[in-house]
């Protein structure tokens, strides 16, 4: 027999991912970077394309058998060009990570001034955090959001581009709420002759589906992951203009990876397929129309919203004002309990460390994706109210937590969901 028998099958691990699925199903799952992805991407990314090794790119390859995967992976390199409108894609990053490393592989050397927003402020680790590789191997300078507004200062960030001259601009957030303008990055790289990457792994799906301007035809190099708003699987892509493609080609494959995830690849052109649909136009939209609702729902309730508020699918929440003594970390746990998935996080100038917190950080992605419309967003917002008021109480949390269960059961994810 080529495998274990069905009596040997590991029950161990099938039976722990059920108990997500009903984890996943029953609850709120508020994680701004999270999605509910298609059971036609996981069907490809459980397919037999997992077992094919395929280095090299469509038609130029180091091993044989590889006619079919060429097809797979230049069929989603089409629909994503297609999709956003760019010369060049590269789909082979394993995650938004790589697909930064490769970028600032391709483009910059070890040593160069980099100018990108501060992880504290909203931006990513990739993003030069000093823990990061992009910190360790790169002169990583960064700008932070306005001290008045909480949003990004586009004359300290062309003040610092003219006083540290960076050979690359990188846009791009995971904890801002606001729409991210491409065009005065542009303005500020061209005044200072840096090149521009704009980072879109959170607004993907909204800028696929016209929700969020697209800074493709400004920017030199676009990254993104595929399984946030684009709801796709996980992974990560780079969108290129025709001069950076052969740099950025040899930088992912073979400067940074090896062999790709053909089978995420796969996943990925579905995922690019389904974006393509006018329907995805509507989702786009209907993600950011509750994240408004459920940010003025959430203020209603006694919460402040970091810049006051949300054009995206996220906002992040200061706890502060609603209850001084109460931290992102003990929200995020108790919340936990009462089926409300979501993560603590740093707001601006945040007194408590990346640990503790003083917020957290909310997104509409999945809950807009399971069919909620803005008519369910004050539910969301008074069951997270009332969990964290009655934190202390475990009745209180175990009776959010049926209401919430009651409330999922109406917007069942997948067609098996419990
Ligand atoms: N982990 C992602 C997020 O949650 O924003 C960023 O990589």
């Amino acid at each position: 027999m080529p495998w274990p028998s069905q009596k040997s099958r590991d029950t161990e691990v099938f039976d722990l991912i059920e108990k997500e699925r009903v984890r996943q199903t029953t609850g709120l799952q508020l994680i701004a970077s999270e999605n509910f992805t298609s059971p036609d991407v996981m069907e490809a990314t459980g397919s037999v394309l997992t077992n094919k090794y395929a280095e090299g790119y469509p038609h130029k390859r180091y091993y044989g058998g590889n006619a079919v995967v060429d097809e797979i992976e230049a069929l989603a390199i089409e629909r994503v060009k297609k999709l956003f409108g760019a010369d060049h894609a590269n789909v082979q990053p394993h995650s938004g990570a790589s697909a930064n490393m490769a970028v600032y592989l391709g483009l910059i050397k070890p040593g160069d001034t980099v100018l990108g927003l501060s992880l504290d402020h909203g931006g990513h680790l990739t993003h030069g955090s000093p823990v990061n590789a992009s910190g360790i191997l790169y002169d990583f300078q960064s700008f932070r959001v306005s001290d008045t507004d909480e949003r990004l200062d586009f004359d300290q960030i062309r003040d610092l581009a003219k006083k540290v001259k960076p050979k690359l601009i990188v846009a791009g957030t995971t904890s801002y709420p606001r729409r991210l303008e491409p065009q005065p990055f542009r303005a500020i790289a061209d005044e200072v002759g840096a090149l521009m990457m704009f980072d879109i792994a959170h607004i993907a799906g909204l800028v696929a589906g016209g929700a969020h301007p697209n800074p493709v035809p400004y920017a030199d190099v676009v990254t993104f992951t595929t399984h946030k708003t684009l709801r796709g699987p996980r992974g990560g892509c780079i969108l290129t203009t025709s001069a950076h493609a052969a740099a950025i080609d040899k930088a992912v494959f073979p400067g940074s990876q090896g062999g790709p995830l053909e089978h995420a690849v796969a996943g990925k052109a579905v995922a690019f397929h389904e974006a393509l649909q006018p329907s995805f136009k509507d989702y786009a939209q209907q993600i950011v129309k509750n994240a408004a609702a459920l940010a003025e729902a959430l203020s209603k309730q006694g919460f402040r919203l970091v810049s006051g508020g949300t054009d995206t699918h996220m906002m992040v929440v200061d706890l502060r004002p609603f209850d001084s003594e109460l931290t992102g970390k003990e929200a995020q746990l108790v919340l936990d309990e009462a089926g409300i998935t979501l993560n603590k996080n740093n707001i601006p100038n945040d007194p408590r460390s990346p640990f503790v917190t003083s917020g957290v950080r909310i997104g509409t992605p999945s809950v807009t994706t399971q069919g909620m419309k803005e008519a369910e967003m004050p539910l969301i917002a008074e069951y997270i109210a009332t969990t964290l008021r009655g934190r202390n109480d475990p009745s209180v949390v175990k009776s959010v937590r049926a209401r919430v269960a009651e409330l999922c059961a109406k917007f069942p994810v997948y067609p098996t969901s419990a």
